[in-house]
């Protein structure tokens, strides 16, 4: 049964839109797990809420069901991405469903884990509870996207972030960074990292710059993603802030194979984590795929790029951005600055993806989100 067969009521699509709010909570820290979202409802009454706890365990349904406590009874739960079947690490969600009395089950979409795959509604449905699924199934699928990826691709969902400044340019000719955007998309800047699993930079931007890629709101400093660095030939040089951070935020360094023994040995041995890939001669960079691939190996499901010139285009080039945001400062730079794509114009990148569908404005500087239609 889907979502043309049943029928959905206005309290269904709040309930609906509350557990999706409840999922994003968790969205950056519950890798290598989707971040579901689940309310418990009885006579209008929220009994329980709960979301994928960090590290994906506890999982959303036991939370909210342990909150609602024997209130469950006759209860409807609705959940974001279909409960499981699998004895994972804890026993299976749809157990504890029916375990608690639950009479109907509203959830958005099925889980495509070959370990779910439509058992978890199937075994609900047997043990006599009202299966209803396909409510709010495209947000569903947009807050899942990196789950659903990981499944099927074997890569995570691909967020990029550009700030340029309004003559489009990204750093001083002398590569020395500017100041682009203010305070405020700042701030959204660091909410976003929170809001992935991981981030990724070229090993030109890491020397250029010398950043240090967390989260550092006022008290979500745990929240900082794994820094990943593309440093085909180990380059990262010891003394730089992402090794000086590497035992208290994870830093993963992507080389390629050829890279020397004896730079791994030392970067290893100062809290960084290498990865080795096949090495392509005909080609300067890492590929992308590969990357990507590994990434997801290691249940990475969230990423967000942020720079600088060359790794954003090769991405977009690739054709490997599911979701562009685009900082448009109101300040010039100069037209000897760094061109914000390399050897590619944005507009042109920019078409080649899909239709702007959100900005918003954080001060003077502009905010524009591109996603790909789901
Ligand atoms: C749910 N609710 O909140 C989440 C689910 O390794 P395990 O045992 O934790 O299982 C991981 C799988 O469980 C994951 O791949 C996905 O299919 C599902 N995640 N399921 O019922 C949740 N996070
Ligand atoms: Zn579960």
């Amino acid at each position: 049964m889907t979502a043309a067969s049943a029928a959905f009521s206005p309290e269904d699509y709040r309930y609906m839109q509350l557990a999706l709010a409840l999922g994003r909570r968790g969205q950056g820290r519950t890798w290598p797990n989707p971040a579901v979202g689940a309310v418990v409802v009885k006579d209008g009454v929220i009994l329980g809420r709960g979301w994928t706890q960090p590290g994906g365990r506890p999982h959303a349904e036991p939370v909210a069901l342990q909150r609602a406590g024997a209130a469950a009874k006759d209860a409807t739960l609705y959940v974001t991405l279909e409960p499981c079947s699998h004895h994972g690490k804890s026993p299976p969600c749809a157990d504890a469903i029916i375990a608690a009395g639950i009479a109907r089950v509203v959830s958005a979409i099925e889980d495509p884990d070959a370990r779910v795959a439509g058992q978890g509604h199937a075994r609900l449905r047997d043990a006599g509870i009202a299966v209803d699924v396909g409510l709010c199934r495209d947000e569903a699928v947009r807050a899942h996207a990196g789950h659903f990826l990981r499944v099927r691709e074997g890569r995570p969902y691909v967020t990029l972030k550009l700030a340029v400044s309004a003559d489009g340019r990204i750093a001083a000719a002398s590569r020395k960074p500017v100041q682009i955007t203010g305070e405020a998309a700042n701030a959204r800047v660091h909410m976003l990292r929170a809001q992935n699993d991981a981030i990724l930079i070229g090993i030109g931007t890491a020397m250029a710059d010398d950043p240090l890629l967390t989260c550092r709101l006022p008290g979500m400093e745990t929240r900082s993603p794994v820094r990943v660095v593309l440093d085909r030939a180990l380059r990262l040089p010891g003394n730089s802030r992402l090794i000086h951070s590497a035992r208290v935020t994870p830093l993963w360094l992507i080389a390629a194979e050829t890279a020397e023994a004896a730079a791994a040995t030392k970067l290893g041995a100062a809290g960084a984590h290498v990865f080795h890939l096949p090495a392509e001669d005909h080609t300067p960079g890492l590929d992308l795929r590969a990357v990507l691939h590994t990434l997801s190996e290691q249940g990475i499901t969230r990423l967000l790029v942020e720079g600088g010139a060359k790794v954003a285009s090769s991405f977009l080039k690739a054709g490997l951005v599911d979701e562009f945001w685009l900082f448009q400062g109101a300040k010039d730079i100069g037209s000897d600055g760094l061109a914000a794509l390399d050897g590619q114009q944005l507009e042109t990148a920019i078409a080649s993806g899909s239709l702007a569908d959100e900005t918003e404005m954080f001060g003077d500087d502009r905010l524009t989100v591109y996603r790909r239609a789901v």
